[in-house]
């Protein structure tokens, strides 16, 4: 690591002698950096480990799939859901974003108020049937969201870009 570290920095001074003295400085910096952000990000990782937080990533492709068809938590429980779009299309023609709707919602009921809902990026604005979602996201983008889980019970996630929910689709169980 050591041997690393000093590499990079003769890398970089050979980099500063052919960019000029302003572009030197720029990259001296970013090879300092990432030692110190890496190692603080797993302090806070440690610090956050806490019984009361469940971390869920969910992906979504081009081949319009979710990588879950069900999550299980428990009712209390701040959940931090990251949906990562792992293809490579846009969000105007494979757009992914992830909904968890209230229990007992009619789930193609909702998917047809979402297609009217493009302006807000398919999710009705205002919706009581609604209890979080993601922002829609392009293919190698993500979006994390926070939220409490509900009482216990078994909920819907879906999709809602059009055309979507037939194949993207999922249980949240509340335990
Ligand atoms: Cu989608």
């Amino acid at each position: 690591m050591k041997n690393f570290k000093k590499l990079i920095l003769v890398l970089t001074a050979i980099a500063m002698v052919s960019c000029g003295e302003k572009k030197e400085k720029e990259q001296v910096k970013l090879t300092d950096q990432p030692a110190e952000t890496s190692k603080m990000a797993t302090e806070t990782e440690t610090s956050t480990k806490d019984e009361n937080v469940v971390e869920i990533t969910i992906t979504g492709n081009d081949q319009m799939q979710y990588s879950m068809a069900e999550m299980k938590v428990k009712a209390g429980q701040t959940v931090r859901i990251t949906l990562k779009h792992v293809g490579k299309l846009d969000k105007n023609v494979m757009g992914h974003n992830w909904v968890l709707l209230t229990k007992g919602t009619d789930m193609a009921a909702f998917a047809q108020t979402a297609l009217e809902a493009k302006a807000t990026d398919y999710v009705p604005a205002g919706s009581t049937q609604v209890i979080a979602h993601t922002k829609l996201l392009s293919g190698g983008e993500s979006d994390t969201i926070e939220f409490v889980a509900p009482a216990a019970g078994t909920y819907d996630y879906l999709c809602s870009f059009p055309g979507h929910y037939a194949l993207m689709k999922g249980k949240f169980i509340v335990e």
